[in-house]
Parts: structure tokens; C-alpha cells; sequence
């Protein structure tokens, strides 16, 4: 017998976690022959996603190996972006911050997006911080309403751990859409289903997730708030509320039973246009279903007062006896950087340096003075995601210098001077949190990076060599104990991070259960102050929803995956009325902009509004935020990009 024996190594199976701007952070297994990534699967062991990943995921993977990545440093030449070497590159860079560091460094801008935020990433603004007052931005394009109105009410916000939803007798998903953005929360949800527990959408839109739940609200967009404190008084009414809790635990009662009592059902019902009955049938399903859990998603927060929609909701909670309950809460997310010393950003140093609202960039940059002479952006792409984006575009292109880290010429890429090629999780080694779970994962190097790309850490340890920054040079393991320190001292052990992850030692599953909250007198805060929805210019027809697609994360979209042209979904009766038809091309715009889509016709959908997938590139016309407003929340210094309106018009030859 001949043993014939292949040229061929066996496959190498490793541990790793996706790094995507995605509140899943799941565990993933990346299958590597010939130093090749063949498939990422979900890893069995993961106490989060169980073996389970997003259809996106195997997308990853040819992401990574996608021919248009940039995968060397580009340098622009007489106006074109042209291939160097790391040592030009750096030098080149390195001259020209060290030049403005010299003469002023408020002149430097320092953007970081929401690309990968990884433990090590806290190096990135460490770096920045050494050069002395450089500019840095300050809110945020994510959460930032919903943290800041949580952390009113409950003193620094903590959600219920996942799996404890298992333990409700009713789920009210309140502006989420988790068969888009929370794949770990499915599984919760069929469990709730197959043993009939009442699941509730409330929610403008009909998403994907609409079939899952057992019923959905749809109330015009931005109201919530009436619709929370329309429940709350027929609670207070039936005399169901948790006075225990309500009585012992929580400050501002009576100043909230003013608010709840100052307008009637009928008004509440015509204000957020969801019929009384209905509002009276979600009412009993709370009293009578106990405990709810109340799941908070990212839509809430894209409004100017969206504090008081969130406040409503947890205040709610209280009234409903959910909070410190097992299988209650009003959940809504995790500190992502919670494992972590902040003060490696070292922020400190610089206490007054300027900084600029992410959410008003444009605007913000037009403004600037000193100007911003040099701008530095990794991990995000702030012309495509940003509100106002021709805005941005027009006040990037107006600074003289701009370096970007990433991986593709995208909006923002193509504006480059300097292009630094940045590697993908599957080539790192680091550790990511999540802002879904309290589970911390570890990315554990499967491939060595592709091309010359480094990762943004080899980056700035690079640069801060050429700059000779004492004490900023460092092996990655070394910066990675400095910054993991807060959960060493707990017991954990970078060594078991890497093995597969763990829970973060000081978070519990169920929070608040002793009714004590890290507020100043211990109580949880309910609503004291109300004010409506802010006026948005209602001069146009339709409320503007640019929300999560399912096909896509945020603007991770490969070119050739882009769309010939977006969807605009509308309502069948009102497209009738314009005189525009299924599939038909039609323009959408305001006084920002303008942008061409594809009609998309839903009988299901309310009438007063339209919806356009969020993530699309400008320079392929597909991008949303070419008609959204550049406003802040007023709380928690978020991004308002609901608050517009458009109209839609037939494209007349
Ligand atoms: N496939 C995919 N997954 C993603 C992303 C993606 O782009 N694609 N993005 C990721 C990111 S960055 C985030 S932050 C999360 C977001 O995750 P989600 O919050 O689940 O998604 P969104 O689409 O932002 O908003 C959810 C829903 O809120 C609704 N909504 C908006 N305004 C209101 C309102 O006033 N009242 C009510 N009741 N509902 C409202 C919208 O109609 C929308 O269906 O998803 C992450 N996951
Ligand atoms: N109209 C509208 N716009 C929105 C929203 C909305 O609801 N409506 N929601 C917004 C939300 S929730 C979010 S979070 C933002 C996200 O907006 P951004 O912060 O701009 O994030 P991404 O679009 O994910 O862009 C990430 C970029 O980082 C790159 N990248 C990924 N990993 C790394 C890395 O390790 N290093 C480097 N250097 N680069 C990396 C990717 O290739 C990609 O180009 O957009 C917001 N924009
Ligand atoms: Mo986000």
C-alpha cells in the first residue's frame, strides 16, 4: 500500500471576536490554512453569541482580502494619492505634526471613529495628549443621548446581562431592532415566544424584527415620551404602581406624578397618535405581566430631547416595578471602555485643550480659530456618517493637511494627503469590550497582516519613536496590562482573556437589586422636568428615518456591495398621491441636499414619514446624510439626525 502524503498543513483554529461597531462583540472562530482566513464561525464556547454569527460575518473575511483595500501607505503627489514607503509616510507625518506641535498645537484635530474600539485604541489619544493642547472632539454619533439620560437616572447606567431577559414575563423592545443589530438578543426573544410570553415592538417603522414580536406600536417618530407617560398614569390610576420602590427608593416623586397627571390619556394618545384603547391594552399587559424587561435601542436617541423620551421610559420601569428585578430592567447598553484605565488617554494632561462637537463637525471646523491646520482621522468615516455631510465634506476639504487610517478609499479616505493602511481584527492582537454585554473578548492574531498594513497601534507607536515621545513607546503587552489594569486587579488574567474571554469581574447580571444607585443621595432619579419634542422644520413632508440596514454596518460597505441606488421606503397610499410608482427613481431633498432613491412602496408603513438605509458612500450616491440636520441632543451631547424632514418629488424629463 502506498501512503501518498499532501503537501499540506493542517488547519490552525483561532479564538478571536469582531471588532465592528455592533453592540453583539461576538466570539468568533477564524479557520486559517496557509496563513489564510478561510472562514470566521461563531464560537461554540461564547456565553454571549453561543456559536451563533451575523450574515455579515463571513463578509469579513472578504473584506479583508477584498482587492480594493489599500493594503500600502499612500502619499498624494501634484493631486494624486500615490504609493510610498512606511518610512516616507511616517517622516512625512511626523514633520508635519511635529511643525504644528511647535507653533500651535490646537491646530491639529485628532478624530477618532467608531470603526474598532479596542483597549488598545487608548493609545491613540495618549499620543495626541503628548504633543501638549492638541484639538479633540467631544459627543458622539452613537449613544451618547441614551448614556447621558440613563446616567440621570440611575447614577452610572447598567443593563441587565442578556440572558436574564429569559427570566420576564414581558419584553417591550422600544425602539430596537434587533433582528438587524442584536442577533444575541433572537434566541432571548424565541424562548419568550415559544412559552408565550408577550413580545412588544414600539416602533415607527415595520422592521425585519415586527414578525417576531407578538405586537407592535407604531407611534409617530419622536413622540415616545407621551406615549411612556400616558402609561405610567393609568398605572398610577389602577393603583398598580411599586410603591415599595417608588416610596423607598427613588427621589422626585411628586414632581413626576405632576408630570405624569398634567395632560390626560386622550391628549397623550393624539400626541404620539397611537389609539387610547391601545395605549390602555399596553397598560394591562404591564400590570398584569410582571416583570418586564424594557429593551432600549439606538433610534431612541437621534432626537433633540431624546433625554426625556429615555427618562419617560426609565421612569416607567420604576412604575412598573422593573428595576433591580431579575427579569426586569430598562436596558439599553454597556460601557464598552468599562475594563479599562481612562486615564491612558491622558486627558489630564491637557484640562483646557479645545475641543470639537463630533455631531457639528462641519460647522465646527468652519468655525475653528485657530484653523484646524492638520487633521488626523482613524477608524471612522466622518463624510459619510456624519450629519450634513456635505458640510463636512466641503470644511475637510478646506483643511490643508488630512491623514486618515483605514482600510479603503472611502468618502473620507479620498481626501487624504497621507493614507496609513490599517489592519483588520484578523490581523491584531487586543482586547475589545462590548456595548452590548459585559463579556470581554480577545482578538487573537489569526493571519499576520496583509500587505504592509499595521495595525493603528504599530501606527502610533511608529510615529511616537519619530517624535521621540519619553515613555510612549512600549510593547504591546506591556501597554496592554497598563490599560487592562482596573480588571487584572480584580482577578483577571490577561491569559484567560485570551483563552476564549470572561464576564467583567464588576458587573452584575442584575443590577441595582439592593435599590441603592450611585446617584449623589442613593435614589434612582425619576423625571422632574419635561419639555416636548423639539419643533423641527416641518416645512417639508416626511420625517427623514435613517436607520441600521441589515445588509450592511455602518459604512463598512465594500464599493462593488453598494447598491446602483438607495431604497426610500413610502407609504403606497401617499406615493399614489405623488404619483410615483413601485420602483420608480425619485428625488429626495431639503434644503441641505439632495439625493436620488428608488421608491419602495409599504402599505404598512406611516404615512408622515420615509425611511433610507444609513451607511452608504457619497461618492456612489448613496449617501443619506446628505438631507440630515447637524443637531446636538441636549442631553449626553448626541446626534439629533431624526430631526429632519424632506420631501419626496417624481423625477420629471
Ligand atoms: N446590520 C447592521 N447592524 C448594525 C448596524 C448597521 O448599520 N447594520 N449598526 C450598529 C450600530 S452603530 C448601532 S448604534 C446599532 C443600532 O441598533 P438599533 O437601535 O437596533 O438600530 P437603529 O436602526 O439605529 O434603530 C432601531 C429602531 O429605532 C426606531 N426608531 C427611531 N426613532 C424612533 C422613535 O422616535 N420612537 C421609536 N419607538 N422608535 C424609533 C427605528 O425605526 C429603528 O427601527 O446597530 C448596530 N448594528
Ligand atoms: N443618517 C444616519 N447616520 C448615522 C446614524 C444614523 O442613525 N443615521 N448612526 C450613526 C452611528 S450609530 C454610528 S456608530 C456612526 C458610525 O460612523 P463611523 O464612526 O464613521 O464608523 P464606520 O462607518 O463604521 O466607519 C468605520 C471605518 O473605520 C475603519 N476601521 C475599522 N477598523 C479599523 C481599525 O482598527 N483601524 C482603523 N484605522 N480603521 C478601522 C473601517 O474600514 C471604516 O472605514 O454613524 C452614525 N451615522
Ligand atoms: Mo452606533
Amino acid at each position: 500500500m502506498t501512503t501518498i502524503f499532501l503537501n499540506q498543513t493542517m488547519p490552525k483554529y483561532i479564538k478571536t471576536a469582531c471588532t465592528r461597531d455592533c453592540p453583539n462583540t461576538c466570539s468568533l472562530i477564524a479557520k486559517v490554512e496557509d496563513d489564510r482566513v478561510v472562514s470566521l464561525t461563531g464560537d461554540p464556547d461564547s456565553p454571549t453569541n453561543a456559536g451563533r454569527v451575523c450574515r455579515k460575518c463571513p463578509g469579513f473575511v472578504k473584506r479583508a482580502y477584498d482587492a480594493n483595500r489599500v493594503l500600502w501607505p499612500l502619499i498624494r503627489v501634484n493631486g494624486r494619492l500615490t504609493r510610498a514607503s512606511w518610512e516616507d509616510a511616517l517622516e512625512l507625518v511626523a514633520s508635519k505634526i511635529s511643525l504644528h506641535a511647535k507653533s500651535d498645537p490646537k491646530s491639529i484635530l485628532y478624530y477618532q471613529g467608531f470603526g474598532s474600539r479596542t483597549a488598545l485604541k487608548l493609545v491613540n489619544r495618549r499620543f495626541f495628549n503628548l504633543l501638549g493642547p492638541t484639538t479633540i472632539t467631544k459627543g458622539t454619533i452613537c449613544g451618547g443621548a441614551g448614556q447621558g439620560a440613563q446616567d440621570l437616572d440611575y447614577g452610572t447606567r447598567i443593563s441587565h446581562d442578556i440572558r436574564d431577559h429569559n427570566n420576564s414575563r414581558l419584553m417591550i423592545l422600544w425602539g430596537r431592532n434587533p433582528a438587524v443589530s442584536s442577533l444575541n438578543l433572537m434566541p432571548v426573544i424565541k424562548n419568550l415566544r415559544s412559552k408565550n410570553i408577550p413580545v412588544v415592538l414600539i416602533d415607527p417603522i415595520r422592521t425585519q424584527s415586527s414578525s417576531l414580536c407578538s405586537w407592535r406600536l407604531a407611534p409617530k417618530p419622536g413622540t415616545d415620551a407621551f406615549l411612556a407617560l400616558a402609561l405610567a398614569r393609568i398605572i398610577f390610576e389602577a393603583g398598580r404602581e411599586d410603591n415599595d420602590f417608588l416610596l423607598k427608593s427613588t427621589e422626585n416623586l411628586g414632581a413626576y406624578k405632576e408630570i405624569v397627571f398634567s395632560e390626560t390619556l386622550e391628549q397623550r394618545a393624539t400626541a404620539c397618535d397611537i389609539p387610547a384603547s391601545q395605549i390602555e391594552r399596553l397598560a394591562l399587559l404591564i400590570m398584569e405581566n410582571k416583570p418586564v424587561s424594557f429593551v432600549l435601542g439606538w433610534g431612541l436617541h437621534r432626537w433633540v430631547n431624546s433625554h426625556i423620551t429615555l427618562r419617560s421610559i426609565d421612569a416607567l420601569g420604576a412604575v412598573a416595578g422593573s428595576i433591580g428585578r431579575p427579569g426586569g430592567g430598562v436596558s439599553q447598553g454597556f460601557e464598552e471602555y468599562q475594563p479599562y484605565d481612562w486615564s491612558i488617554w491622558g486627558d489630564e494632561m491637557n484640562p483646557n485643550r479645545r475641543k470639537l462637537f463630533m455631531p457639528l463637525l462641519g460647522s465646527e471646523l468652519k468655525k475653528a480659530d485657530p484653523p484646524i491646520l492638520l487633521a488626523f482621522i482613524t477608524a471612522g468615516n466622518p463624510v459619510a456618517m456624519l450629519p450634513d455631510s456635505n458640510e463636512v465634506k466641503s470644511a475637510l476639504e478646506r483643511v490643508p493637511f488630512k491623514v486618515y487610517g483605514g482600510h479603503f478609499l472611502d468618502d473620507t479616505g479620498l481626501l487624504a494627503d497621507v493614507f496609513f493602511p490599517a489592519t483588520t481584527f484578523l490581523e491584531e492582537d487586543d482586547i475589545v469590550a462590548s456595548y452590548g454585554h459585559s463579556y470581554i473578548c480577545p482578538i487573537n492574531r489569526a493571519i499576520e497582516p496583509l500587505g504592509e498594513s499595521k495595525s493603528d497601534f504599530d501606527l502610533f507607536m511608529s510615529l511616537g519613536a519619530k517624535l521621540n515621545l519619553k515613555d510612549y513607546v512600549k510593547p504591546r503587552e506591556e501597554w496592554l496590562k497598563i490599560i487592562m489594569a482596573p480588571t487584572l486587579k480584580m482577578g483577571l488574567t490577561i491569559e484567560t482573556i485570551r483563552e476564549g474571554g470572561a464576564y467583567q469581574p464588576d458587573i452584575p447580571h442584575v443590577p441595582y437589586q439592593d435599590g441603592l444607585f450611585p446617584t449623589p443621595n442613593g435614589k434612582f432619579r425619576l423625571l422632574d422636568f419635561y419639555a416636548p419634542p423639539a419643533k423641527n422644520d416641518g416645512d417639508r413632508r416626511f420625517a427623514l428615518m435613517s436607520t441600521a440596514p441589515k445588509q450592511w454596518l455602518c459604512s463598512e460597505i465594500r464599493p462593488q456591495e453598494h447598491p446602483q441606488i438607495l431604497p426610500i421606503t413610502i407609504n403606497d397610499s401617499v406615493a399614489y398621491e405623488l404619483g410615483i410608482a413601485d420602483g420608480e427613481t425619485v428625488l429626495v431633498h431639503n434644503s441641505l441636499g439632495q439625493l436620488k432613491a428608488q421608491a419602495k412602496l409599504d402599505s404598512n408603513l406611516r404615512a408622515d414619514l420615509v425611511v433610507i438605509p444609513r451607511g452608504g458612500w457619497d461618492f456612489l450616491g448613496c449617501n443619506v446624510n446628505v438631507l440630515t440636520r447637524a443637531l446636538l441632543t441636549t442631553v449626553g451631547q448626541g446626534t439629533a439626525y431624526y430631526e429632519s424632514r424632506v420631501d419626496v418629488s417624481k423625477i420629471t424629463i
